[in-house]
């Protein structure tokens, strides 16, 4: 696994103990190293000038916490994790760190993981870039911290996370309706991989549009008025990425006595209905006008699409 390192601390008096090389890219401190750590003893004489003395313990890291994924309890676009703390007690020389994908991981002198890397004492956060696995779909990453005194002895570890990165959108989507229909609602098939949300409307890039969870079957009530109608669905993770798609349904309206097609018995139906005859069973989405009433407009419409001369 790839890490790459972006870290940013106080260095009292623009001291640095450790290499530039050692705290970016994926190269890290050898845990185990101790000549490392030993080699930067010097630079540790100069921090007594600095106003820390050396210690032999050291507790645990103090309010550790995430200033970037604010909950372990979904998945974020966002590849970037930081991380915050404060002293732990006692003096620390500096820390032992790694980001990785083992939530048990503990870190102590039998860790000889390249990924473990030595912050100096300054160090009061640090960020780290998911480069890899390439496109992270919904994959937990932990924090791991252990201050270490000036003789190398390693204060408690100290484990945060879950931090879970998602920036993998949802796959094979698709939605599918009816070609033609004479009611106004409709049922519609969705089908998503990795989707846990759904957005749908009758609008594209429809700013207004509240989401609902995804499931197979949904119903959806197309916009008024006969005609080719496209609805829009995007598919939403729980990282909010999302994948639209859509589907086109024609919407007849005039259907009278609903039986999906427009003929000479809906025009009778309206016409009973005009002359004040009782009229059973009559598709209320037949209204081409939208004024909620079955009427001269309906008969029109009806005669005109008989015609052949109107939709
Ligand atoms: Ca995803
Ligand atoms: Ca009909
Ligand atoms: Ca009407």
């Amino acid at each position: 696994m790839l890490f790459f390192l972006q870290i940013t601390h106080g260095v009292c008096g623009g001291l640095r103990f450790a290499p530039p090389t050692l705290l970016h890219g994926e190269q890290g401190t050898n845990m185990t190293d101790r000549k490392y750590v030993r080699s930067l003893l010097p630079g540790a004489f100069l921090m007594m000038f600095c106003g820390n003395a050396f210690g032999q313990n050291v507790g645990a890291v103090q309010n550790l916490e995430s200033t970037s994924h604010d909950s372990p309890l979904r998945p974020f676009q966002e590849t970037r994790i930081c991380m915050a703390w404060d002293y732990p007690e006692g003096e620390p020389y500096g820390y032992y760190a790694r980001f990785d994908q083992n939530p048990d991981h503990v870190i102590d002198d039998d860790s000889d993981d390249h990924r473990t890397i030595f912050l100096d004492m300054n160090t009061r956060d640090v960020c780290l870039t998911m480069t890899d696995p390439g496109e992270p779909d919904d994959v937990a990453f932990y924090f791991h911290i252990a201050a270490v005194d000036s003789e190398t002895d390693l204060g408690p570890a100290a484990t945060a996370g879950p931090f879970r990165i998602d920036v993998v959108p949802p796959s094979d989507v698709g939605v599918t309706g009816p070609e033609t229909t004479s009611v106004r609602t409709v049922t519609m098939t969705l089908r998503a991989t990795g989707a846990s949300k759904v957005y749908i409307s009758n609008t594209e890039n429809d700013s207004s549009r509240s989401y609902e969870s995804f499931a197979e079957s949904e119903t959806w009530t197309l916009s008024e008025g006969g005609g080719e109608k496209t609805v829009y669905v995007s598919f939403i993770d729980d990282a909010f990425n999302e994948t639209a798609a859509s589907v086109t349904v024609t919407y007849i309206t005039g259907d009278a006595d609903g039986d999906g097609l427009i003929g000479l018995r809906d025009a009778v139906m309206v016409l009973r209905i005009l002359s004040g005859m009782a009229v059973e069973d009559v598709n209320p989405d037949a209204d081409v006008n939208a004024d909620g009433k079955i009427g001269i407009p309906e008969a029109a419409h009806i005669l005109r699409m008989i015609a052949g001369t109107g939709f």
